[in-house]
């Protein structure tokens, strides 16, 4: 009896054992991908909300990324409103400041005119109003026909008639801007004046080049303007345009072209004007109506530095 109920519980396992559904992967050994089924929607999912954390992760830190940089924004356009509103003030600060430097130099130039007026006739050097004489004419004492060293070097009596000399000029209007002032009279009294605000002459190796002159103002015409940029010519040094040496041809040495609309350093003639038709004299052809015959009976060369 006991023999036929083991054999029967074993027969009753074996066909459980062979019907339950865990076994059955072991019978489709010909498909390796089966025994996937059951995990890989698990794991998919799994991935699935990882990955979908990480998504979320990445978007709320562009999320913070952008509106920090929106505030950077709102933060740089005010920054830039209120430069824009300092550039605005400091234009309008600039604009008012030209107008001063405008009325100033306005101001200045009326000055200037004023103490010109003032200035004496005969300053020589004058610690009041900086003028210097450099050159000087009134008696015919002195020869002014003379040799490029001389005109380099100066020549005559400054209590007298006298040339201060080119190398000096050069030196001092090459410091420093200047103002050329020469005052005029004729044999009939009457006086003129031209003034020039930046007087300046080259060295030696450029010949005494008159090199500038700035602006003209005056009574007696520019007569000096077409010998700026020419160089220096003696009787001894021809630098002129002329075929011929102007210096030694009329009388004098000057910054002559082709010859002169002005000639400081003419002869000198008592009666004011010349003899024989000569057109040598002292002259400065716009007060004289270039009547080449006249010849100015004073003549005065004041320089100074250009302070005001
Ligand atoms: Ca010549």
């Amino acid at each position: 009896m006991r023999a036929p109920l083991i054999a029967f519980f074993l027969l009753i396992l074996i066909s459980w054992v062979s019907s339950n559904e865990i076994f059955k992967p072991r019978q489709n050994v010909e498909n390796p991908c089966s025994e996937h089924r059951i995990w890989r929607p698990i794991l998919d999912r799994f991935v699935k909300v990882n990955a979908s954390e990480e998504l979320k992760s990445q978007v709320n830190a562009m999320a913070e990324t952008i509106k920090d940089l929106q505030s950077q924004i709102v933060e740089k356009t005010q920054e830039i409103k209120d430069q824009s509103a300092r550039v605005r003030v400091l234009t309008a600060n600039i604009k008012h400041l030209r107008a001063e430097v405008k009325n100033k130099d306005k101001q200045i130039t009326e000055i200037n005119g004023d103490l010109l007026k003032c200035s004496p006739k005969n300053p020589q050097l004058n610690s009041s109003t900086g003028w210097l004489t450099i050159q000087k004419r009134f008696d015919g004492t002195e020869n002014f026909d003379r040799s490029w060293r001389d005109y380099k070097d100066g020549f005559g009596n400054p209590k007298g008639e006298f040339f201060i000399g080119l190398e000096k000029i050069h030196l001092m209007t090459r410091e420093r801007p200047h103002e050329l002032y020469i005052n005029l009279g004729k044999i009939d009294g009457s006086t003129g004046y031209a003034h020039y605000d930046d007087f300046r002459i080259g060295s030696e190796q450029e010949s005494f080049e008159l090199q500038s002159l700035g602006l003209y103002e005056g009574t007696a015409g520019d007569s000096l303007r077409l010998h700026e940029h020419q160089k220096f010519t003696t009787l001894d040094r021809d630098n002129d345009s002329y075929r011929l040496n102007c210096a030694a041809d009329e009388y004098g040495g000057w910054w002559y072209y082709n010859c002169a609309q002005s000639m400081l350093n003419g002869k000198f003639y008592k009666e004011g004007h010349s003899r024989d038709n000569k057109t040598n004299g002292i002259l400065w052809g716009s007060w004289h109506n270039n009547d080449w015959t006249q010849s100015l009976t004073f003549v005065e060369m004041m320089i100074r530095p250009k302070t005001l």
